[in-house]
């Protein structure tokens, strides 16, 4: 048998063979990464947990609350509540659907029409979108800066008495850019409005920016807040974190699933069945490598995006934005153009946004990494 499953196994690797590989260096346009090896010796020692069932693995349960404790504290509130679910796009949903729920008990509405809104930065993620469009809300768009910051003015204009909520973003996809999340919070406070803070990239690498933004918890506006293990933390897919400022915010999106074996059938999450396993690696990451290991990780991270702008720059690329945190965009020269086709067949990942090119500087990269792209690039340069 043994021989048998190698041979499938192999097998296996040849239908994969298709597949890019972090491990390759080659991936510059994604914001996951491999996670190390102690990491996946814990998520494999406990890949049978199910955390969507706390009667029977009542233990991984007890783990993913010290998660969100762990998580609340990190974020500047110890008392906040949560769950830990499979991604920033659930998480999104979640946090959205609670704001939702929340409004509907409180202004006494038996429903809502598609008149109510959530306030967004024209950047946000596709999530926030499909979460409007799965709980039939408007989304209402507002421009950026030229810094790829929300327009913190023109947000406040558009508030109304059918605003459910306010997103603000703590790290966008494409340029990395964190929205003035302290003026969203009192513009939020000043309107009795909700805020939610999308720091599913940002909320584990902003704290290590050396002057970092204020964008969690210790602003009083933020009500609910995204956070992904599953990205710079390094913790193994899938596992992304909603966080609220306090358990019973998100108490009118409870479901109960009465056909549990026990007394607990509460639930306020999208999925049922979940990866106890990541959730049991994240708490080994937050817990047992800790926060210097993770600053040690973004330390890298930012130095090797500084190094990796100053290469592009020298090439002809102009970086847009303050570039602050490990995503860039860039502005090819014209002799470069045409390449990232050329890098794509020859197995390199480069993000592309319009005209844009776009490195996610993972802390899974390496400065030879870099150095190889730059040499591919500078090739018939
Ligand atoms: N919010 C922000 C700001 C994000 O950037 C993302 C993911 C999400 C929410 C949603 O997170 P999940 O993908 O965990 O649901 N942004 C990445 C992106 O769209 C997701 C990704 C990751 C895509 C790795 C490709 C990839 O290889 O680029």
């Amino acid at each position: 048998m043994r021989e048998k499953i190698d041979e499938i196994i192999e097998f296996l690797k040849s239908e994969l063979a298709e597949d890019c590989s972090y491990y390759s260096g080659k991936v510059f346009g994604s914001m996951s990464s491999y996670p190390d090896d102690d990491v996946v010796r814990v998520f494999a020692e406990f890949i049978e947990k199910n955390a969507g069932d706390a009667n029977i693995f009542a233990g991984t349960a007890k783990i993913e609350n010290k998660v969100i404790n762990l998580l609340g504290t990190f974020f500047n509130n110890p008392t906040a509540g949560g769950n830990c679910v499979s991604g920033g796009s659930e998480a999104n949903v979640v946090g959205l659907w609670a704001a939702r729920n929340f409004f509907k008990e409180k202004k006494n509405l038996p429903f809502l029409n598609e008149e109510y809104k959530i306030i967004v930065p024209e950047t946000r993620h596709t999530s926030i979108a499909k979460a409007a469009d799965l709980l039939n809300l408007k989304l209402v768009e507002v421009p950026v800066n030229n810094d790829f910051e929300v327009e913190t003015k023109i947000v406040e204009e558009k508030i109304s008495e059918k605003t459910i909520a306010i997103v603000g973003i703590a790290g966008n996809t494409v340029y990395g850019a964190i929205d003035n999340i302290e003026d969203l919070s009192i513009i939020a406070l000043n309107n009795n409005c909700w805020l939610h803070v999308d720091a599913a990239f940002g909320g584990f690498a902003i704290p290590f920016l050396k002057n970092p933004p204020k964008f969690d918890f210790i602003l009083e506006g933020v009500k609910s807040l995204v956070a992904d293990p599953h990205k710079n933390l390094g913790s193994p897919i899938p596992n992304g974190c909603i966080l609220f400022r306090d358990l019973d915010y998100s108490k009118h999106i409870i479901h109960h699933l009465p056909y549990f074996s026990g007394k607990k059938t509460e639930n306020r999450t999208i999925i049922g069945t979940k990866s106890g396993a990541a959730i049991i690696a994240t708490y080994y990451i937050l817990n047992f490598k800790g926060i210097d290991w993770l600053k040690k990780r973004m330390k890298s991270a930012f130095e090797n995006k500084d190094y990796l702008k100053q290469r592009l720059e020298e090439l002809g690329f102009e970086v847009l934005g303050k570039a602050q945190l490990n995503v860039l965009a860039a502005k090819p020269p014209d002799n470069m153009r045409k390449r990232r086709n050329e890098l794509f067949k020859k197995g390199w990942r480069i993000g592309k946004y319009g005209d844009l090119w776009r490195f996610v500087v993972m802390p899974t990269i390496r400065r030879e990494y870099i150095n190889e792209l730059i040499s591919v690039l500078e090739e018939n340069c």
